[in-house]
């Protein structure tokens, strides 16, 4: 991190309590990154976000108000904290069981009403923090604590789901994409609406234990096969496209 960035984390903060090889710390200093090329005051911020390894990343490790809530409540914070001062930036970063599962009612309902926040969610797959369960993000043929039979159920393309909703400003990433992640980051903080942005995260101490990935190397090469720019999914076959994802800017209208 540069140092004219320091002064936005909580330097006490540190290190954090990611384990080692998780990209949500990656994800952090993209954030980061991310607020400054969009030229956004920090004193002007509000993070929100709900429980999991993913909701640590701007509480405490941000030096901004940070609102670190229930579980799958972060939107609901955020929007009433943005109805209470609407000149604050809200940005929610949580996972994607908080987002998705317990909490996907606000996230589908915020991007419906088109509710003036941005938010990002850290998908790992799995239900980290609590010692990976399954989530609606987890792949049919992956194991987890809750499915040691892998077969599970089929996952929510979460872009494609909030783009059903109505969110005018979507992007996925991984973290391994550090660049592209923070430009689209950038581009949806300052939107006039709804952004989501999706940041493929790799969890290897839960769901890369259970599904046999032992290297980071491993995980980049696995998320490369699944999570292709959308202009080359684009040009494969509908069998061939099956359980890839696009990255990129999806929707910006
Ligand atoms: C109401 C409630 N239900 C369940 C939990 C337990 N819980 C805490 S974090 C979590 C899942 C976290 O997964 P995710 O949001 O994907 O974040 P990750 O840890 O993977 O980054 C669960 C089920 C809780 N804290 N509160
Ligand atoms: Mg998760």
């Amino acid at each position: 991190m540069s140092r004219t960035l320091l002064p936005y984390l909580r330097l006490e903060a540190f290190p954090t309590p990611f384990c080692s090889g998780c990209g949500h710390g990656i994800l952090l200093g993209a954030v980061v990154r991310a607020v400054n090329k969009a030229g956004l005051d920090w004193n002007k911020l509000l993070f929100a976000s709900g429980i999991g390894c993913a909701a640590w990343i701007p509480s405490p490790h941000f030096a901004a108000d940070t609102l670190h809530t229930l579980h799958g409540r972060p939107i609901a914070f955020g929007t009433g904290a943005y109805l209470a001062n609407k000149s604050l930036k809200v940005i929610v970063i949580s996972g994607d069981g908080d987002l998705s599962a317990i909490g996907g009612n606000h996230l589908i309902h915020a991007a419906r009403r088109n509710l003036p926040l941005t938010v990002i969610c850290a998908n790992n797959s799995i239900y980290g923090m609590t010692g990976g369960q399954a989530a609606p993000t987890t792949p049919c043929d992956a194991f987890t604590q809750t499915t040691p039979w892998a077969g599970g159920e089929p996952p929510f393309d979460l872009c494609r789901l909030v783009e059903g909703a109505g969110a005018k400003y979507i992007a996925r990433h991984t973290v391994f994409q550090i660049r592209q992640l923070i430009n689209v980051m950038s581009k949806a903080l300052v939107f006039d609406g709804f952004s989501f942005i999706e940041v493929i995260s790799p969890c290897p101490t839960h769901f890369g234990k259970l599904n046999a990935i032992s290297s980071l190397g491993d995980f980049r090469a696995r998320l490369k096969e699944i999570y292709i720019d959308k202009r080359r999914l684009d040009k494969l076959t509908a069998s061939e496209r099956q359980n890839k994802f696009p990255t990129g800017e999806l929707t910006a209208l």
